[in-house]
């Protein structure tokens, strides 16, 4: 297993629309594995693979209290979606430091392949159901900061971008 470089925001390659997976071999179950690796190391709750620079439809989430959860979804698709919305302060891997409020559909239910290539389906609603399609928006080459409003999103891009320079100076 290896740990995979987290593309930081503003990365133009954060806007990449994922390509489906065609076929779920052991190329693909890599890099599962590498992405677990990397969003437990990371102490994230989920992974989409847009963010480690591989443009397919794969994503990772574990949002148990014993980091004991692991999902895998590939090719994810939502069947269903709750009307009521709920808001909630979401982070990125992609912006370390950065959280604010984004309002989503409350509950989901989602179609996807699991890591042998069978189709399953789950409903989900609180951190589960948001950390999903926060990830199924980095499929779609969205990040949480384009929910905001474009003074906000400018500012967390100028911030993201003195943090960057300050990093390589140092
Ligand atoms: O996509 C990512 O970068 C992962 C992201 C998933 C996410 C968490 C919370 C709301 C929306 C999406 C994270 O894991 S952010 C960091 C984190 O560790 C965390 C945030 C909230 C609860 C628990 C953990
Ligand atoms: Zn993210």
């Amino acid at each position: 297993m290896a740990l995979l470089n987290i593309l930081q925001y503003p990365d133009p390659r954060l806007h990449t629309v994922a390509k489906p997976v065609t076929e779920v071999d052991e190329r693909v179950r890599r890099i599962v594995a590498d992405m677990f690796e990397t969003m437990y190391s990371a102490k994230g709750v989920g992974l989409a693979a847009t963010q480690v620079d591989i443009h397919e439809r794969i994503i990772v989430v574990d949002t148990s209290e014993q980091r004991d959860q692991p999902m895998v979804l590939i090719n994810p698709e939502i069947v269903q979606r709750s009307s009521d919305c709920k808001e909630w302060e979401e982070g990125c891997l992609s912006l370390p430091g950065i959280y604010d409020k984004v309002t989503r559909p409350d509950r989901i239910r989602v179609r996807a392949l699991d890591a042998r290539g069978e189709s399953f389906e789950i409903e989900g609603d609180g951190l589960l159901s948001v950390c999903v399609q926060h990830e199924m928006d980095h499929l779609d080459g969205k990040v949480f900061v384009d929910h905001l409003s474009a003074l906000k999103r400018n500012r967390i891009r100028a911030r993201m971008r003195k943090r960057q320079r300050e990093a390589e100076a140092a």
